[in-house]
């Protein structure tokens, strides 16, 4: 056993190790207060919670408290292994300022009130707008961050009961393009890939990803490969010089907002070298020609002028990509996030289906999910997708759909896709929406243009309801508030990226009358009164067993097949991967094993969309395109951003994470060690930009777009010149009393813009032109941020971020330590 400072030090102790062989176990542990294992009364199985990793672990309960966290070594995703903010995060489950009972708008203010007063409330607006205005008057706008049982009982409420198409989680901010591009490519959402293909890979290549601070324990699984025999070689597209642009064999940085081009051109260099399984394209694909013809547009010479990347970079890039045995490829919010990040997205898919590179070990495509459970909020159709992976577009779906809920198929909405959560806003800011239930987001710091975002949602016409467990900056401007219990406090299971369910037990009580989601939204069918066909209640359970027992019906011959899956079965051992049925009692590694996809025309889960304008294809083109099921290749076109720089903002701003935290923080920021390592907002800028303005580390800056400003003190890292990076982490919560946020302006979202890909409808927080001038020299020190991760400084000279004592972890090891 070996102790480590898990905030100076985020992935512990290496454990290599070589091609096919198995990961080895390093179990991490935090206790608080110096307690020991001895010391704990019992352990309750659950997984993480803060990024879609899924990594198992068990809680520790001391005399009715969490006291700790320790990774479970039997878990197919981790081996044992915790990443910080699961090792510290916790720790806000006890904050003093959790919300513990109802509140209510009365003259102005929020006051607390009892549960009967509040859900009436709810329930009654509800009501009051069903009558006098219709179901499209009401909007959900849910997250990606509550547990399946959860997501499935509001999406019969939504879709079943009340008839709205107006659903969405932020999942649309998030995952909306993973699920999106799976549909262009496969017909369904689903990843084809599985963590262990990382055991296997001889080139992963990571898209706009992060990995190494935002899926850290599957960074750690690459690490030790580096560190092992054989190791792969690892491709990087950021531009920023993140840990996994340190770590790559080849690291591209591209300008923001050209990734199509940079894959066409990577694609067409694969092509001409002739590095493509003909056999595997002509059985198992449609589509390539076209590909084929447009990618003569895109030479390699093209794609290096216009994403401003060396030639010879992008020339060895392809050639690792096109000469790979095993190609892994993980992308995230750098594609998915940027004006066509769809089409950016689909490429990445097809470089697998040109070289046949899918449905065996290594030969992963990891459409990554950044929520932990926002697969279940696709899977349940919460988000604008129909549960169980159900066509809206295929009337027999939607029959189906209505026998599982004993409902007229007539009561399900699905006349065109469900409403997208930036289209809600639009509703809601017209005036059609009056009624907003929120639950698990926190929009008002996390949406595109917060100024424009505030003045929606404190509109007087709109009744706001938000079910969190922080007053956040969103519950602020509520008309009900509802106090949720959460992770640890409430039974549920939830589905990671490499489609792994996991079953999370309730540990300890919630503060106060604190009420599990799943109650909440049980309750507020009750008071609906909403009924199924034959006037029985339409949600007809109440725990999480038996909403879990009702959702494995409506999965029983659908893609995401959960009929094998019991809460017995998850407890004790691993997470189990879907499909879990008869015919794969154990789960199922890996998807579309010898070129068996789900893209048959009456089983698709969609027909899929027009890149460039969003139009959906209709179902006769789509069987015309597709009899047989096969996979799509689909071609890109590269179109410049909206948005660009000019004479008056001449920077490219892009927003993103840090290691140390969560999204708006509401948890990270009430764990002591994880606020110290990065207490406040900065703002990146590269050497060459900062020399030029003669401007030092720690100056306090000032970056405006025409929507808003934010100040932040200088961090010079090796960010791309002409590029700015703010972390958008920062909201208002925690700013001392008496700061006006517009004017404090410290959330990354004052400056960003309403804009979205067409095709997935994903907001656009990684592309904008920015100004950016000095206010102050401080000459006090360096900023605040990070010292560890892409925000590393360029000097030397900046004091190396560490946790000290109370960040303390152990690390226990298979056979008596690290090798
Ligand atoms: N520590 C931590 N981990 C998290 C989360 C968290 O808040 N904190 N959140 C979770 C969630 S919900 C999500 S969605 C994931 C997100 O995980 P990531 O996508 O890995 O995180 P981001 O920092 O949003 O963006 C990734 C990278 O995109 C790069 N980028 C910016 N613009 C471009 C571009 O035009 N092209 C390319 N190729 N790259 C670009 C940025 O420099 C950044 O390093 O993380 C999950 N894990
Ligand atoms: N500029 C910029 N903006 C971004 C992004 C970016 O990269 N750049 N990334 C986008 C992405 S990928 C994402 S996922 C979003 C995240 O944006 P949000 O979802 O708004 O961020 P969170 O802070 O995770 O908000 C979750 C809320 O749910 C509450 N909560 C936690 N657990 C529970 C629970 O069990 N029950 C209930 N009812 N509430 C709970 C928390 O207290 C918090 O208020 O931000 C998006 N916004
Ligand atoms: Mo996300």
């Amino acid at each position: 056993m070996v102790t480590v400072d898990r905030i100076a030090d985020p992935w512990g102790s290496r454990t290599p190790y070589g091609p096919g062989e198995c990961w080895p176990t390093r179990v991490d542990t935090f206790l608080a207060d110096g307690l020991t294992e001895d010391e704990v009364d019992r352990w309750v199985q659950s997984a993480t919670i803060l990024h879609s990793n899924g990594d198992g672990l068990d809680i520790a309960v001391k005399d009715g408290r969490m006291v700790g966290v320790r990774g479970r070594a039997v878990d197919r995703v981790n081996h044992g292994r915790l990443d910080p903010k699961d090792l510290f995060g916790w720790q806000a489950n006890h904050s003093a300022d959790r919300l513990t009972t109802p509140l209510i708008r009365r003259g102005g203010k929020l006051v607390e009130t009892d549960w009967d007063t509040a859900m009436d409330a709810v329930a009654g607006r509800t009501k009051q707008l069903l009558d006098e205005r219709g179901p499209s008057s009401v909007g959900f706008y849910t997250t990606g961050q509550l547990f399946l049982e959860e997501y499935y009982t509001l999406a019969l409420i939504g879709h079943g009961g009340i008839g709205t198409n107006h659903m969405d989680g932020n999942t649309r901010l998030c995952t909306a393009t993973a699920a999106a591009a799976l549909k262009q490519s496969f017909g369904c959402d689903g990843q084809p890939g599985s963590y262990a293909d990382i055991d296997h890979a001889d080139v992963i290549a990571l898209y706009g990803h992060n990995m190494a601070e935002t899926q850290t324990v599957t960074w750690t699984r690459i690490l030790d490969r580096l560190a092992g025999p054989n190791p792969p070689a690892v491709i990087c597209v950021d531009p920023r010089r993140t840990p996994v642009a340190r770590a790559a064999t080849v690291h591209l940085a591209p300008r923001p907002g050209t990734n199509v081009v940079l894959m066409n051109g990577l694609l067409h260099e694969i092509l001409r070298h002739g590095w493509i399984d003909e056999k595997y394209i002509e059985d198992n694909t449609v589509g390539f020609d076209e590909l084929r013809t447009q990618l003569g547009d895109y030479p390699l010479q093209k794609a290096a002028e216009i994403c401003d990347v060396p030639i010879e970079d992008l020339r060895e890039a392809a050639r690792l990509l096109g000469t790979a045995e095993r190609l892994l490829s993980t992308v995230l919010q750098g594609f998915y996030q940027s004006h066509q990040a769809t089409a950016a997205a689909v490429q990445v898919n097809n470089i697998h289906l040109v070289r046949g590179m899918l449905g065996k070990p290594g030969c992963g495509i990891l459409q990554m999910n950044g929520q932990p459970t926002a697969q279940n909020t696709r899977e349940c159709g919460a988000d604008g997708d129909l549960p169980a992976f159900r066509n809206w577009a295929n009337e027999s779906h939607v029959e189906d759909l209505a026998r599982v809920w004993n409902i007229d198929p007539m009561r399900i909405p699905h006349y065109t896709a469900p409403t997208h959560l930036m289209q809600m806003m639009r509703y809601v800011e017209d005036g059609s929406i009056r009624f907003l239930y929120v639950s698990g987001t926190n929009p008002a710091v996390s949406l595109p243009e917060l100024r424009r975002v505030r003045e929606i949602l404190s509109q007087d016409r709109l009744f706001l309801v938000v079910q969190d467990i922080f007053l956040s900056e969103t519950a602020q401007l509520a008309d009900v508030v509802l106090p949720a219990a959460t992770w640890g406090e409430k039974t549920g299971t939830f589905t990671n990226t490499d489609r792994t369910v996991h079953l999370s037990e309730k540990a300890v009580e919630p503060p106060g009358r604190a009420r599990p989601d799943l109650d909440i939204f049980v309750d507020y069918a009750r008071r609906l009164d909403l009924r199924d066909k034959d006037g029985e209640p339409l949600v007809k359970w109440s725990t999480p067993e038996e909403a879990f027992e009702a959702w494995k019906e409506c999965t029983a011959g659908r893609p995401c097949d959960y009929t094998g899956i019991t809460y017995e079965k998850l407890r004790g051992g691993s997470g189990i991967q879907w499909p879990c049925n008869a015919n794969a009692p154990d789960g199922t590694e890996r998807l579309y094993e010898n070129g068996k996809f789900w893209a048959a025309p009456d089983y698709c889960e969609n027909y899929g969309r027009d890149m460039v304008t969003g139009a959906p294809v209709e179902p006769t083109e789509y069987r015309a395109l597709n009899p047989f099921g096969k996979a799509i290749i689909k071609a890109g076109e590269y179109l410049p951003p909206h948005e660009t720089v000019s004479d008056e903002y001449p920077y490219l701003l892009t927003t993103g994470r840090t290691l140390y935290h969560f999204h708006t923080r509401t948890k990270t920021g009430r764990a002591p060690q994880l606020q110290r390592a990065a207490p406040e907002v900065w703002v990146e800028m590269s050497k060459s930009d900062a020399e030029q303005h003669e401007w030092s580390e720690g100056d306090l800056l000032r970056i405006d777009t025409p929507r808003g400003h934010v100040t932040a003190r200088l961090r010079i890292s090796g960010i791309r010149t002409g590029v700015l990076f703010l972390p958008f982490h920062y909201g208002y919560w925690d700013t001392p009393a008496g700061h006006e946020p517009a004017l404090e302006g410290r959330a990354a979202n004052e400056l960003t813009f309403t804009d979205w890909d067409p095709a997935s409808k994903q907001p656009l927080f990684k592309s904008g032109a920015a100004r950016v001038e000095r206010v102050a020299v401080v000459d006090d020190g360096p900023s605040a941020a990070p010292t560890t991760t892409a925000s590393a400084p360029v000097a030397g000279t900046v004091p190396a971020t560490s946790g000290g004592r109370d960040a303390e972890t152990t690390e226990t090891f298979d056979e008596g330590g690290p090798r």
